[in-house]
């Protein structure tokens, strides 16, 4: 079956919408273009996704910093005339034909990692998050309700079977779990935040809150999500700035749930994930920092681009600083290992430390 005229000329709207929008940098707005859209309107995956599932939701949210979500793992490869160039500028100039490395997580290596502030006086806590799809499930706006519910039966099968005392844990359904909870958690920044509009417009949130829920530790160190932008993220957090703790936890962590449950992985992209910007090691270290000297001075944005990183603001993606807190990390995902993601990261923050002591 082919695309509908309808979507074709939502698609065509779309289009112009953006290009009609001077306060929208995303990188869907720069990729895609008229040569991009006639060549790809057309066209539909075997699981029935279009363009119009690519592009909704930065054509809905014209302060997306990237714009694009892949229905399904074909998209990649069938939309690839928009996917390519933007996952090309996204992580560090990964070529059409570039191949992401073998796995690494860093085994061995995390004593080299030490802690970034053993003073205490800049890093308030360090996170390190990878995402999982389960193998032989699409993403979020190609799956059923049903779908959903499976997959939240498996997960929660194989959290029971974590042992280890620093893993072990329970699993917390989204649906039936109180808001003064579940606010909670949101505010302590363990958990996803509820009704994410960039997510809502990629027909990401349909039966919500079915199959979406929180795993956690008791001291709340090892965390999974279930079913929010990816069927798993995996986090492991801390207060303070040792990194290689934070780190040898995670891949302990990744480890375990591997061992019980087969993940999606393209030869070329590596693990895959519904944003384009989570590709390869889905890896997304990262520090609640104060830097009050240099984050005040105007060059601080490119001082951070230089080093590769990333600045979030205090409630993650889409939030602002607050009390000088910033959420830096390394920004590319794909093209290098999950160590080297890392130690990006690691790098860094140790210069920025660095810079702020001299300043
Ligand atoms: P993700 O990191 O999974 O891409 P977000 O950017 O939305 O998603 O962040 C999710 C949550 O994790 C937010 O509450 C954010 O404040 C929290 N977070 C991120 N980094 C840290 C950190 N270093 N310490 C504490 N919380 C963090
Ligand atoms: N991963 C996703 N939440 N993000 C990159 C959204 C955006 O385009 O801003």
């Amino acid at each position: 079956m082919s695309v509908s005229p309808d979507v074709i000329a939502k698609i065509e709207e779309g289009y112009a919408k953006l290009q009609a929008a001077p306060e929208c940098h995303s990188l869907l707005k720069k990729y895609l273009t008229k040569e991009v859209v006639d060549q790809l309107k057309d066209k539909k995956t075997k699981l029935g996704a279009n363009l119009l599932d690519v592009i909704q939701s930065g054509v809905a949210n014209l302060d997306s910093g990237v714009g694009v979500y892949a229905p399904d793992a074909e998209a990649y490869t069938l939309f690839k005339p928009l996917f390519d160039p933007l996952i090309q500028d996204y992580h560090n100039g990964f070529a059409p034909d570039a191949k992401q490395p073998n796995t690494d997580l860093g085994e061995g290596k995390t004593s080299a990692l030490v802690d970034l502030d053993p003073e205490g006086k800049f890093i308030n806590s360090t996170r390190i998050r990878c995402g999982r799809s389960l193998q032989g499930y699409p993403f979020n706006p190609c799956l059923s309700e049903a779908n959903y519910l499976e997959m939240e039966s498996k997960v929660k099968a194989i959290f029971d079977n974590i042992t280890d005392p620093e893993l072990a844990g329970k699993y917390f359904p989204l649906d039936g779990m109180t808001k003064e909870i579940q606010d909670q958690l949101i505010k302590d920044h363990f958990l996803f935040k509820e009704g994410d509009r960039f997510l809502q417009a990629a027909n990401a949130c349909r039966y919500w809150p079915k199959g979406r829920g929180i795993f956690h530790n008791n001291q709340k160190t090892f965390l999974i999500w279930c079913n929010e932008e990816d069927h798993l993220r995996i986090i492991s957090m801390q207060e303070g700035g040792n990194v290689g703790q934070v780190l040898e936890r995670l891949i302990k962590g990744v480890k375990t749930i591997e061992k019980q449950a087969p993940f999606s992985r393209d030869d070329r992209l590596g693990w895959l994930t519904f944003c384009p910007s989570n590709l390869g090691t889905t890896v997304r270290a990262s520090v609640h920092i104060r830097l009050p000297k240099i984050s005040a001075k105007p060059d601080f944005k490119s001082i951070c681009d230089g080093l590769k990183l990333q600045i979030r603001g205090i409630h993650g993606e889409h939030s602002e600083s607050e009390g000088g807190v910033y959420d830096i990390s390394n920004k590319a995902r794909l093209g290098l290992t999950e160590f080297e993601a890392v130690k990006q990261m690691y790098d860094g923050i140790a210069h920025l430390i660095a810079l702020e002591k001299a300043a």
